[in-house]
């Protein structure tokens, strides 16, 4: 590996111990931070950053395809709309994805995510099959595409193929509209290490694997893909959709006698590797231990909200140390300062008072939901991301500290004019990921072409 010095000076920079002056960045050919020095002297020859550096946001739970379904679902189809009923259009519109339309649309959600100053993903990826159900020639196919989007884009990821297995709890047959996702264990594993051949491993790609929901997966066949896991990836992060609809915890508790997060934490070892993605229905005694597993509950606020899910206990979560991190999931909206400033709004608005996940060693709401994601997510991604710190991957967002909703304001109030302010546009002006600047002027470097595909994937999708 050759050593080019690659530097940055900010006169502003937020690090693990919040805003620091005159911060030297510095990080090597392989995109990895090798120091960060607060207090520096300024040395001629070192670029100077446009405005205040802050770590880019891992987003720790997408499904790339349903961007291209944003908006086409809001309008009331039968007497009652619910997530189930979303679930049947969403499956209608999963069967007319091809592998070329599938690159294009997570070629150009990834650009927009890299815009909006997410430098990371988790992708929970379940489309496997033709439409038939049938294996393409490369089983692996789908899931290469997503990658392969992510390389073009330049985002990290963590690809998690998905295990589809069965329709329901007591190992429901799958239905029709769920053939594309079908495997077994054995199936799913062999898929991956097909994935990890094509696209091996590297500074901005790692692999783990997703049992979809309890719903989806059997206590045996979730143990079988586990120990598979642990032969050729032991530790890697391990996702699954746990209690998004009060309908899944009931027939969990008929199935099983227990609710979807308590049965989970007593028959698996849940711990650090693990994010529980929905862990919206949670009692008391379930939010206690889940905060104690070390497991990251894995919020989608935007999603959540728009599929009419529920409210996380986030205050007495976070009173108990829980871990947490957020995704865009359905990507209705492609913004982590909007499912942060959800995820605050939602407990404003059930207990009716103000700065409700603050707490008195961290007073500043933005601040601490910002760092607790940046934790959460970086260690959902199982990658090192998420800091400004030497050894993490250099992922960094420069803010324009001109933008109506952070001029005139002192560094303490910044983050919460990010997170809280909402005055058109972004004030995130330039995205890097492996110390490459990959966002200009709030601009990708390939959207003009990105969103070209993407125009063009939609026009046989809509068809
Ligand atoms: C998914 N999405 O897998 O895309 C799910 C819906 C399901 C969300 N849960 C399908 N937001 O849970 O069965
Ligand atoms: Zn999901």
């Amino acid at each position: 590996m050759t050593t080019d010095r690659h530097a940055l000076f900010a006169a502003h920079a937020y690090l693990p111990q919040g805003w620091r002056r005159d911060v030297l960045l510095e990080w090597n050919d392989a995109g990895v931070l090798t120091a960060v020095v607060p207090d520096a002297p300024a040395s001629a020859g070192i670029a100077r950053a446009s405005g205040p550096v802050m770590p880019g946001m891992p987003n720790l739970h997408s499904h790339a395809f349903q961007r291209a379904m944003a908006g086409l679902t809001e309008y009331r189809a039968q007497a009652s709309d619910n997530f189930w009923s979303w679930r049947d259009l969403m499956y209608r519109f999963a069967a007319r994805i091809t592998p070329e339309r599938l690159e294009a649309i997570a070629r150009w959600l990834y650009v927009e995510m890299l815009k909006a100053g997410y430098t990371s993903v988790c992708e929970f990826h379940y489309v496997h099959h033709a439409p038939n159900g049938s294996r393409y020639a490369n089983e692996a196919e789908l899931g290469q595409r997503v990658v392969d989007a992510a390389s073009q884009a330049g985002i990290g990821m963590t690809m998690l193929p998905v295990l589809y297995q069965y329709s329901g709890f007591d190992m429901r047959a799958p239905r029709p509209d769920q053939r594309r996702f079908i495997n077994t264990p054995e199936s799913l594993l062999d898929l991956l290490s097909t994935l990890r051949r094509a696209r091996p491993e590297h500074g901005a790609l790692t692999y783990g694997v997703a049992p979809h929901s309890l719903r989806a997966v059997s206590a045996a066949s979730l143990r079988t893909l586990l120990e598979g896991l642990d032969a050729d990836l032991p530790g890697a992060p391990i996702h699954v959709h746990i209690a998004e609809q009060t309908g899944e915890v009931e027939e969990c508790l008929a199935a099983t006698g227990a609710r979807p997060v308590a049965w989970l934490l007593d028959h698996f070892d849940v711990g650090a590797r693990w994010c529980l993605v929905h862990a919206t229905h949670v009692d008391e005694a379930e939010t206690a231990a889940l905060a104690a597993s070390g497991a990251v509950a894995g919020l989608c606020l935007t999603t959540e909200a728009n599929l009419g899910d529920g409210v996380f206990p986030a205050q007495r979560y976070l009173e108990a140390n829980g871990r947490i991190g957020v995704g865009s999931d359905s990507h209705v909206a492609v913004d982590w300062r909007a499912e942060l400033r959800l995820l605050e709004y939602g407990q404003r608005l059930v207990r009716r008072q103000r700065n409700v996940l603050a707490c008195p060693t961290r007073p500043q709401v933005a601040e601490r939901l910002f760092d607790a994601a940046l934790a959460g997510g970086a260690q959902a991604s199982g990658r090192a991301v998420g800091a400004l710190a030497p050894g993490c991957r250099a992922d960094w967002l420069v803010l324009d500290a001109e933008h109506p909703s952070l001029y005139g304001r002192e560094p303490d109030d910044w983050l919460a004019g990010v997170v809280f302010c909402e005055h058109g546009g972004s004030p995130i002006a330039e995205v890097h990921t492996g110390g490459r600047r990959v966002v200009h002027g709030g601009r990708h470097e390939d959207e003009a072409r990105a969103y070209e595909a993407y125009c063009e994937a939609l026009a046989h999708l809509l068809a």
